[in-house]
């Protein structure tokens, strides 16, 4: 049994003062960094944090004979708006595995197909915005979360937020930056920081109200008009679950409602930022994807479900932006029973652990320069050898995501309707910087587009990659 690595902090305040410096995630990166046992822990004030990046360790804490989810600090915070919502309920509680059960069939291939023409008429939404915006600096985030916000909303619950109509974000959306950004807080302030904390204590209960009033305004609007549709909120209002022959009740269907309304936006949105960002740093990988998306899309070819899966390129490039940068960047797991990993670090039982997945993704032992963009990792050959448990964006076992689907069906969609459509750059040379909230998004992260000429889209020379593909 050995004492967990931890690196020097100052007493009492221990690493709170770096992470206001860099950010949690930065801190957690560069602190990694220095660990080569792939595990560690820090000090926030009086509370102690456990963190894991070797993809050994994460192997066996993925094992759910063993261990299983275990929200911590933050999720417990989240908790007082989303409850018992999938994504922050207990493993054990009932209405997890009930919930699990009722709305699984909604993230069908079946389902996504479905959603594929309300998804389409947002990225519409979004180009058009985008041409009259020719030539202006484009807040990528923002029209990201337009983007996600208003499929999600439309796909699941058949509520228009309508927001490429608005200057504004919704107000729904800054009550839930608000609201997460001060449930990360109180994981980063002191104990009598928290208790000082009354202000943000009111405002934290108004935007939770503000979040329950529109929630409440959707399954209102529904219960008024059924229809016939057979998406989210028509499941969660009717469906039976087979195992418990129950149905979810009306509290739990408003968490669930706003769990859907926020993981459903927020880790997708923060995805395709940081993929333009990186896209734009790396030219010959911007190429190889114009090259796939003349090759699938010519000239003004509308875009059918059947296109998503000849993106071979476009879900490289995904992939590996989800690698440097999984948007939601941690997930922590408990052993049922205290227990012993790696051969000598002891784990409590429930005590949560974090699976840290910006430093998983980049363990030197499992990925050769960890730090570079390089879509070629994600060539079959290259995956097929890699350790199983080196890469976890969507999580783990009966709790990963079950959005992960739709999340990667809007954001090949989106990547391929702005690259058929526009040539896109960025004349502020951005450097990555990391906005955090609880999930990660690239910061003030400005680009500029062009419409491209037909001319353009006919002479973008394929990338020898695919050109070899195509021969084969
Ligand atoms: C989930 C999830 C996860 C796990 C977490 C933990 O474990 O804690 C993760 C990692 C994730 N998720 C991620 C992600 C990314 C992206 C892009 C996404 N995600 C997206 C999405 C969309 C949607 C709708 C979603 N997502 C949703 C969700 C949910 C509900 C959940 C929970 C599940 C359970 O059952 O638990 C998740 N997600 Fe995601």
């Amino acid at each position: 049994i050995a004492g967990i690595p931890t690196p020097p902090g100052l007493p009492i305040v221990g690493h709170l003062r770096q992470i206001a410096k860099s950010g949690l995630v930065g801190h957690l990166l560069d602190v990694s960094r220095t660990m080569p046992e792939g595990i560690f822990k820090l000090k926030f004030g009086s509370r102690v944090g456990l963190f894991v990046t070797s993809a050994d360790l994460v192997a066996e804490l993925c094992d759910e004979t063993r261990f299983r989810k275990m929200p911590g600090p933050g999720l417990r915070v989240v908790r007082r708006f989303a409850g018992d919502g999938l994504f922050t309920a207990f493993s054990e509680e009932p209405n997890w595995g009930k919930a699990h059960r009722i709305l699984l069939p909604a993230f069908s291939q079946r389902a996504m197909k479905g959603y594929f023409d309300l998804i389409l008429e947002v990225c519409d939404q979004l180009v058009a915005k985008w041409a009259r915006l020719e030539g202006q600096d484009i807040l990528v985030a923002d029209d990201m979360t337009r983007l996600t916000l208003d499929s999600i909303a439309i796909a699941g619950f058949g509520h228009r937020f309508n927001s490429f109509e608005k200057e504004q974000l919704d107000s729904f959306l800054e009550a839930l930056a608000r609201a997460l950004g001060e449930s990360l807080n109180t994981i980063t302030r002191l104990p009598l920081q928290n208790r000082l904390a009354k202000k943000a204590k009111r405002q934290f209960d108004a935007d939770i109200a503000e979040m329950n009033a529109l929630v409440d305004a959707i399954i209102a609007e529904r219960r008024k008009t059924p229809g016939d549709s057979n998406d989210l909120l028509s499941l969660m209002l009717t469906a039976i679950d087979p195992e418990t022959g129950e149905g979810l009740d009306d509290l739990n269907i408003r968490y669930q409602v706003l769990t859907f309304l926020i993981a459903g936006h927020e880790t997708t949105s923060g995805l395709l930022a940081f993929t333009f960002a990186l896209l734009l740093r790396h030219p010959h990988v911007l190429a190889q994807a114009y090259a796939e998306v003349d090759r699938v899309l010519p000239g003004d070819t509308r875009p059918e479900f059947h296109h998503l899966a000849q993106f071979e390129v476009i879900e490289r490039i995904i992939k590996e932006s989800q690698r440097l940068w999984p948007t939601a960047p941690a997930f922590s797991l408990a052993p049922f029973e205290d227990t012993v990993i790696g051969g000598k670090w002891r784990m409590r039982k429930d005590r949560p652990i974090n699976v840290f997945s910006p430093g998983l993704h980049r363990d030197p032992k499992v990925w050769a320069n960890p730090d570079e963009f390089d879509i070629d990792r994600w060539l079959p050959e290259a995956e097929r050898e890699r350790h199983p448990h080196a890469y976890k964006p969507f999580g783990n076992g009966a709790r990963a995501c079950i959005g992960r689907q739709f999340a990667l069906v809007e954001a090949k969609l989106a990547i391929a309707m702005i690259l058929q459509r526009f040539a896109v750059s960025d004349p502020h040379g951005y450097r990555l910087s990391i906005k955090e909230t609880l999930s990660i998004k690239p910061d003030e992260f400005y680009m500029r587009v062009r419409s491209r000429s037909p001319h353009e889209r006919l002479s973008v020379a394929p990338a020898p990659v695919a050109a070899a593909e195509e021969a084969a």
